[in-house]
């Protein structure tokens, strides 16, 4: 399980359970060392936003932004040669709704353009799968595609095609209940493995998928919001299968 704290360029703050004050804006960070700068600061600070993705959603080369927020916008910001536009309101995403978190990037047609999944952070909200058209407009497709998953409080989602079948499948996690794995069937998302250890209720606030053993059966892990969750998740790690090998000692030449 990897824990860790990582600097990264845009640093987007975190709510704490439970509380409803505002919080700082999204800041870009100078490493020391470095010669990273501000940029666009007009454009990016703004309070309360909580997870970012990329992905270059209109395909014309240059890696674009999307942005979740506790007020239920979803940012999208346009890369224009290095420049951002927010365009994310005329691209049909909301504007306003249930707090937004764990927002995820993945072609779940197989057309060739990213698609945007999108938790409700509030368990009275539904989460949203955002088909994209072309790259000139974003339509919720979740109610027809049986991924709303209501009840759920979200903090991560993942585009992962577990089964190799050639088309991505896709796991949600949830702060206050079990977490889901749909498969792909193809203008369908259907729950599987309701049973399984990738269902367990664990407080889930994170999860990453990686292929350990190099023999393209995917393993899971998600990081747990307490203590007992986290003996929790030593326990659904168990039951995926051991722990990675230690890399072998380098050779000598
Ligand atoms: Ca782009
Ligand atoms: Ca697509
Ligand atoms: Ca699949």
């Amino acid at each position: 399980m990897m824990r860790n704290v990582k600097v990264r360029l845009l640093v987007l703050p975190l709510l704490l359970a439970g509380t409803a004050l505002a919080q700082p804006a999204a800041q870009i960070i100078a490493i020391p060392g470095t010669t990273f700068t501000p940029a666009q600061t007009e454009l990016f600070d703004k309070p309360n936003t909580y997870s970012n993705a990329w992905a270059d959603f209109d395909k014309d080369g240059w890696l674009d932004l999307a942005v979740s927020t506790q007020s239920g916008e979803i940012r999208l910001f346009r890369n224009v040669h290095g420049k951002f536009v927010s365009v994310g309101a005329e691209m049909g995403l909301p504007t306003t709704g249930k707090e937004s978190r764990g927002l995820s990037w993945g072609d779940y047609d197989g057309d060739g353009w990213p698609d945007l999944y999108s938790g409700s952070a509030d368990p009275k909200g539904v989460s949203s799968l955002f088909h994209n058209l072309d790259g000139k407009k974003f339509v919720n497709v979740a109610p027809e595609m049986g991924v709303e998953f209501p009840g759920r409080s979200s903090r991560q989602s993942n585009f992962i095609d577990y089964d190799n079948d050639g088309k991505v499948d896709l796991y949600a996690t949830d702060r206050i209940g079990k977490n889901k794995l749909f498969h792909n069937e193809g203008g369908k998302f259907v729950q599987v493995m309701t049973d399984g250890a990738v269902t367990v209720f664990s407080s889930t606030v994170g999860a990453c998928w990686f292929d350990y053993n190099k023999e393209t059966d995917w393993r899971v892990e998600s990081s747990p919001a307490s203590e007992d969750a986290i003996r929790a998740e030593a326990t659904i790690a168990g039951r995926l299968g051991p722990p990675p090998l230690p890399l072998p000692p380098p050779t000598e030449t």
